[in-house]
């Protein structure tokens, strides 16, 4: 008998099967020439805020552009993104606190990928779970909002490790929650040193179009 409880042994599994999965995932979007980019955060940091604003910009700009949302309930995130006339699907997850690779591809099952240039993936608002799963995407974006203090690198240095850039949302706020930009820079670099970070507000277009130019950067 083995020596390992058994729901490790359950949960390894899963997750060899979603990297696979996301293996196979990644490959379709390299070849149908899309640039994938996930977002994930707490609740509330202003990622469908965010998604929105960048879905609209990168259109104007020329782009084909569109989104994945998951939330566990409601249509709220894709009916809100819908505005900007990307396409855009919602994922609902129930009781699931991350997507999957599985999830991805099922909800792309009716989309020609080689239409488009970039599709961008919200994840549940969720600091834990999402950091297992791999879902094919090429760039991982973290956001924190300058509402949920400084330190959220150090208590959550596994999705901070698992992403490649920190979007700093909410600048406008800053001063009232007196937000230690400094404070956050240095927890992000402990955790993972070297990592780039952009400030913004969506609220008042600060910072948006140095993050626009980065997106529109990972254009091959
Ligand atoms: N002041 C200010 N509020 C913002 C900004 N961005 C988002 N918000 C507000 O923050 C709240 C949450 O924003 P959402 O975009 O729904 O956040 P989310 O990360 O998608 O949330 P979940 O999908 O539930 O995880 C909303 O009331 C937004 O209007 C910002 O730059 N400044
Ligand atoms: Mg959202």
């Amino acid at each position: 008998m083995s020596s390992k409880p058994r729901m490790v042994e359950v949960r390894q599994n899963v997750l060899k099967q979603n990297d696979l999965l996301a293996r196979a995932l990644r490959e379709r979007f390299e070849a149908a020439g899309v640039i994938v980019i996930s977002m994930v955060s707490t609740p509330g940091a202003g990622k469908t805020a965010l998604l929105e604003y960048t879905l609209r910009e990168l259109r104007s700009r020329g782009l084909h552009v569109a989104a994945l949302v998951g939330d566990l309930a409601t249509e709220n995130d894709a009916r809100r993104l819908a505005r900007s006339e990307a396409p855009v699907k919602q994922i609902v997850t129930g009781t699931i606190c991350h997507l999957d690779a599985d999830m991805v591809q099922k909800a792309l099952d009716d989309w020609t990928l080689a239409d488009l240039d970039m599709l961008f993936i919200e994840n549940v608002g969720n600091l834990v779970c999402p950091s297992s799963y791999d879902l094919g995407e090429q760039l991982r974006l973290v956001l924190m909002s300058v509402t949920e203090g400084e330190d959220k690198p150090l208590k959550y240095p596994t999705i901070f490790n698992t992403a490649d850039v920190c979007v700093i949302t909410k600048m406008d706020l800053a001063e009232a929650v007196e937000f230690d930009l400094n404070a956050a820079r240095k927890s992000i670099q402990s955790v993972r040193p070297g990592m780039q970070t952009i400030e913004l507000s969506v609220k008042t277009g600060e910072g948006v179009d140095r993050y626009l130019d980065f997106l529109h950067s990972r254009k091959p």
